[in-house]
């Protein structure tokens, strides 16, 4: 198979490709950071193929997979991974500028490489588009706002995606994770502060990049007859809360 991932400069991104590799598949691996690329190219050999892109930039896009060679034209999974948190404050003190990027990287950064991607394979009658969603995206927190809606954006995208590729061979899945260690993503979302980073997953067993990787790995090779819609996944040490109320007592 052939694999194309977005944000592969860090995290399940990298994970993700290291796995597909390891079982025999080629890939795509992409991201903004070329350093980052080239390193995982010079590990994981000539099985993957660095396509810088930035998914909020649909030139880049239509560059980088117009500038594909021939041999690698022909993707069978595309994994929407490239995406982000920006902060943890209440929405009314958050920046509108985070939110913005948010939205144009976790919602039409996804949504533009979905359709430069699928019309090939609905043609050709088969391939598998995993979304990464968020168990931010079904369950509200503080400080998640825009993050969660976007992720919640990313599921109801992925579920209308399976509405219109009924009968087309082509599957979608959305896969939401809860928390996870071991990645970039609280160091992006805390801006840098990497001891607060840290302190997210103290005491902790978090899934890792890894965990990801398998499922994800799992959902693209499974029969071509089964498409799982959606998955959520958490570590054993995560679980649902209460409702907050706020008592006058
Ligand atoms: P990381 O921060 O480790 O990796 C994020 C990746 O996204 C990087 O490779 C980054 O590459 C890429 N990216 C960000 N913006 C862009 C852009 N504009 N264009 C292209 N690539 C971009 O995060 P994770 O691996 O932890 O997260 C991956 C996905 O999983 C995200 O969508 C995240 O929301 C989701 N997720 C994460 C969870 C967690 O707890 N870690 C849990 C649930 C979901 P570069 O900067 O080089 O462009
Ligand atoms: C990342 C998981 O719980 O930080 O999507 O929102 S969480």
């Amino acid at each position: 198979m052939i694999v194309f991932i977005t944000g592969a400069t860090a995290g399940f991104g990298a994970a993700m490709a290291r796995t597909f590799v390891q079982n025999g598949h080629k890939v795509l691996i992409s991201g903004r950071r070329e350093d980052r690329l080239q390193s995982l190219s010079a590990e994981l050999g000539g099985a993957v193929l660095p396509v810088v892109l930035d998914v909020t930039d649909k030139a880049s896009i239509k560059a980088a997979l117009d500038g594909l060679p021939a041999e690698w034209k022909q993707i069978d999974v595309l994994i929407n991974n490239a995406g982000l948190a920006l902060g943890v404050t209440p929405a009314h003190e958050s920046s509108l500028d985070d939110w913005d990027t948010m939205i144009a990287t976790n919602c039409a950064g996804l949504v533009a490489m979905t359709r430069a991607i699928l019309p090939d394979m609905v043609k050709r009658g088969s391939g598998t588009v995993i979304n990464l969603g968020s168990v931010a995206g079904a369950t509200p927190y503080p400080g998640g706002n825009v993050y969660g809606a976007t992720k919640a954006f990313v599921e109801q995208f992925t579920l209308n995606l399976r509405a219109d590729l009924v009968g087309t061979g082509v599957r979608a899945t959305n896969l939401a994770p809860g928390l996870c260690g071991g990645t970039e993503f609280s160091n992006v979302r805390l801006k840098g502060n990497d001891e607060a980073a840290a302190k997210v997953y103290e005491g902790t067993v978090p899934l890792t990049a890894e965990d990801i990787a398998n499922t994800a790995y799992w959902i693209a090779t499974l029969p071509p007859h089964i498409n799982i819609n959606r998955i959520e996944m958490m570590p054993t040490c995560q679980g649902y809360g209460p409702l907050a109320i706020k008592r006058n007592v």
